[in-house]
């Protein structure tokens, strides 16, 4: 273990939730610590279920994240939850009530909640989200929540990471259709139908069945369930937790899981990638200066980029394309 901060990788492996907040702060400061922090509690990494949660404002999301984790809680199961503020304007908001409705379950040492502020960043919030799911999974969790705004590529992105993907819509205000349209049917694994106690819930859950029929029969797919809920009055929790369960029973079969969250690990390390590369291309080597040359040398700006793009592809090791053959089928 590295000696610059064993009691931060050991505090946040005994349980002290000091240690976890401490953690994350990092993970989202993309602080130049964590990456030993994270190599430090690897080990206990991987076993914690990892659900995201998403749909369009004010369909209940976070209403409904509270009335699980009080589900899970009762069956005796720790809950870490990550909130990402929204910080589109129409949404700003229900930021507050988020919090008090949420802090009900902050007493609880079983449940941990943590809200992440989105600053707009792309690949950013994502990173950040994996790398804060990491720590929490390292810190013991048997369930992970993250609940995001399903508004943009970011937030595809951001539930994209989790293992379990829970789309939240809900009657009236033409959401089903909406939710077709803009593909997010294809990110979810369960459906999930609140406010049933409104008047149109049947009628979308119907809607929707078909539409899931339409896209998964035949195919080998996962069938996303359909699942009506009133996260308001407590109605159907039991049923929406049957639906995760049933795909994460269905992701640990034939090694699915194992596979995902490759493919998670592999879009982490490009999300680093990204982030890393800008400033180690710019940093010391003197390309700012090289680029202003070609600029009066009267190249265009693409003209310079494509050249320096080809002075970068020539660099790349020649291993990397054996090792590619190598770990080939
Ligand atoms: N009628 C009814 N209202 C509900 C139900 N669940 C939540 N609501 C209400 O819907 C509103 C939005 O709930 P939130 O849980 O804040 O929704 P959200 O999706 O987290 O909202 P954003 O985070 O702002 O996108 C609140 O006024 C809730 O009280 C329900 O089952 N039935
Ligand atoms: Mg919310």
């Amino acid at each position: 273990m590295n000696s610059q901060q064993p009691s931060l990788a050991q505090g946040l492996l005994a349980g002290q939730r000091g240690a976890l907040a401490r953690a994350i702060t990092w993970a989202e400061n993309a602080d130049r610590r964590f990456p030993q922090l994270l190599e430090d509690v690897y080990a206990a990494v991987g076993r914690s279920h990892r659900l995201g949660v998403t749909g369009p404002p004010g369909a209940g999301k976070s209403t409904l994240v509270n009335q699980l984790a009080r589900h899970l809680r009762e069956l005796e199961r720790t809950v870490g939850i990550l909130a990402v503020d929204p910080s589109s304007p129409f949404t700003g908001g229900a930021l507050l009530g988020d919090r008090i409705r949420m802090e009900e379950r902050t007493l609880d040492p079983g449940v941990f909640i943590r809200s992440m502020a989105s600053r707009g960043s792309r690949g950013g919030l994502a990173r950040a989200t994996v790398d804060a799911f990491d720590v929490m999974d390292a810190f013991g969790f048997d369930q992970l929540i993250v609940e995001t705004v399903g508004v943009g590529q970011a937030e595809y992105d951001v539930v994209g990471a989790a293992d379990t993907v829970l789309v939240v819509l809900c009657p009236g205000a033409g959401d089903g259709v909406q939710a077709m349209k803009s593909g997010l049917l294809e990110v979810a694994d369960v459906l999930c139908i609140n406010k049933a106690d409104l008047p149109g819930a049947d009628r979308m859950v119907a809607d929707l069945e078909e539409a899931v029929h339409i896209r998964t029969a035949g195919k080998g797919l996962w069938m996303p369930p359909v699942v009506s809920v009133s996260a308001g009055t407590d109605q159907g929790l039991d049923g929406l937790l049957e639906a995760i369960q049933s795909h994460r029973a269905w992701l640990e079969a034939e090694g699915r899981l194992q596979l995902s969250r490759q493919e998670q690990r592999l879009d982490q390390v490009q999300r680093v990638l990204r982030e890393g590369f800008d400033h180690a291309i710019w940093e010391g080597r003197g390309l700012e200066g090289y680029a202003r040359a070609m600029i009066k040398a009267s190249r265009t700006p693409h003209g310079a980029a494509e050249r320096i793009l080809e002075q970068l592809k020539a660099a790349l090791p020649s291993e990397w394309a054996q090792v590619q053959e190598e770990t080939q089928p």
